[in-house]
């Protein structure tokens, strides 16, 4: 076992049962002329998480744990994409449309490839999610089943949308969920603030949170 430091109070990880799992760290949500961008944010914003979660990558697979890494994006004839989420919005690109980096948020296409800091290795799960939530219309829960995994160090963007709709469906499947604080963003420092305090909030309603640096000291620690 391992103790992290984090809020509300320690985490006790236990790495053979625990999976990191990295939400969205696409191009279409990083990188100028993708999905975020099409909603018309600030995507430069995100680019903070990038170096945390890298470290914690580094940790976690020198522990030997799993990894999983999720991609938010719809099958090329987007049979698996909802009519309301397609027409949300008044911006002019929307899913599908072509943009510089391939057909936005489409399976397959450059801006729906991970970005090169956080290529998934050959042996890790990645998870193509239709929704925000990762374990919404996925096998992710029985990726997780299988290996035994109880617990999830969630890290990703963004803070508010599929991150939090991921550790709220984890949670509510009894998973033990810390989320990575450096590891986090959003287009809305605001909201990333405020996504962090509701997981935590009254003694852990959603689970833990912590950051980067307290995971990979917990797990360079040794065992306890
Ligand atoms: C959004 C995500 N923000 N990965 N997706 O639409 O958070």
């Amino acid at each position: 076992m391992r103790v992290i430091a984090a809020r509300p109070y320690e985490f006790a990880l236990e790495p053979r049962a625990a999976a990191l799992l990295i939400i969205d760290m696409q191009r279409d949500f990083l990188e100028p002329g993708g999905f975020g961008a099409a909603l018309g944010n600030d995507v430069s914003l995100l680019r903070s998480a990038i170096a945390p979660i890298a470290a914690v990558l580094t940790a976690c697979r020198a522990a030997g744990m799993l990894v999983v890494h999720t991609r938010e994006g719809h099958r090329p004839d987007l049979s698996d994409l909802t009519e309301a989420k397609h027409r949300r919005g008044r911006f002019t690109a929307r899913i599908g449309d072509s943009g510089p980096m391939g057909r936005i948020l489409v399976r397959g296409e450059a801006g729906h490839g991970i970005i090169a800091e956080l290529s998934p290795a050959e042996n890790e799960p990645v998870i193509d999610k239709p929704g925000k939530g990762a374990f919404y219309a996925t096998d992710l829960e029985a990726i997780l089943r299988g290996k035994g995994i109880t617990q999830l160090i969630v890290a990703g963007v963004t803070t508010e949308v599929c991150v939090h709709t991921t550790v709220r469906e984890a949670n509510d499947r009894g998973f033990e969920c810390l989320v990575l604080e450096d590891g986090t963003a959003s287009y809305f420092p605001k909201f990333h603030e405020a996504a962090l305090n509701m997981v935590c909030a009254q003694d852990g309603i959603f689970g833990w949170v912590a950051p980067a640096g307290a995971v990979v000291a917990a797990l360079q620690q040794g065992e306890s």
